[in-house]
């Protein structure tokens, strides 16, 4: 278990002490939200230290004291205010495409070979597999609720383990249709790229297409009472025949 810990921790499929940057990504989505992000963060280093360069280079040239009447009759610049004005529009434009594509492309639903139903109560998640019925016909469902700290054993993790994984095969794009029993809560998984609200009395859908095996963990995101802090996520991706074992022993339960 010690090993697996260890594993995770590499991956960052978890949160970590201090860690300051996205757990590693595990779908597509994911690496299209980071590249993104490495993008926009690339921008704004060139603005922060041209800014930066452009105030005190002028604080230190231009104090009274040096220069009392600096352009005292220069009260505009057409050329310069043409190019700050068209500049930002311009940088804008080139943040706003790449956003709107990953945007709509993480809408869309790839014609998905698998749905997984979740459901959020307060405060655990249920979830249902309606592709699949057991002997009696009735749907494979289980409800997923945290392991509490006393019961956590060597490697798992605090206030994210649960007692029953959400089982999806690796390479298989997926539909998660997201709901709630109650009030609103959040569906969420930094790994996967996916955080979709669950309204009560309304589905919403994400796509997830894993990448490769893992654990991959997540939490409600958005406040729906005392125990909101206690309904976490687990995802566990295993291989395609991993995954049909798993639903073989759902069925006989
Ligand atoms: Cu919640």
């Amino acid at each position: 278990m010690l090993f697996i810990n260890l594993i995770l921790n590499l991956q960052l499929d978890a949160p970590t002490p201090w860690g300051l940057y996205f757990q590693d990504s595990a779908s597509p989505q994911m690496e299209g939200i980071e590249e993104l992000h490495n993008n926009i963060m690339f921008y704004l280093a060139i603005i922060l230290f041209t800014v930066s360069w452009m105030m005190i280079t002028i604080i230190r040239d231009y104090v009274a004291k040096k220069s009392p009447i600096a352009h005292k009759y220069m009260n505009h610049g057409t050329l310069i205010e043409l190019i700050w004005t068209i500049t930002p529009a311009l940088i804008l434009i080139l943040i706003a495409f790449p956003s709107f594509k990953l945007l709509y492309l993480m809408d869309e639903v790839v014609d998905p070979s698998l749905v997984v139903y979740a459901e959020g109560h307060q405060w655990y998640w249920s979830y249902q597999y309606p592709d699949f019925t057991n002997a009696d016909d009735e749907f494979i469902e289980f409800d997923s609720y945290i392991v509490p700290e006393e019961d956590l054993e060597e490697g798992q993790f605090r206030m994210l383990e649960v007692d029953n994984r959400v089982i999806i095969p690796e390479l298989t794009h997926t539909r998660i249709v997201i709901s709630s029993a109650d009030v609103i809560h959040s569906y969420a998984c930094p790994s996967l790229g996916i955080k979709a609200d669950a309204y009560p009395g309304r589905l919403n859908q994400a796509s997830v297409y894993v990448n490769r095996p893992g654990t991959f963990f997540g939490q409600c995101s958005e406040i729906c009472g005392i125990l909101h802090s206690s309904m976490p996520i687990a995802i566990q991706s295993v291989s395609l025949k991993d995954f049909l074992l798993w639903l073989r022993e759902q069925m006989d339960d």
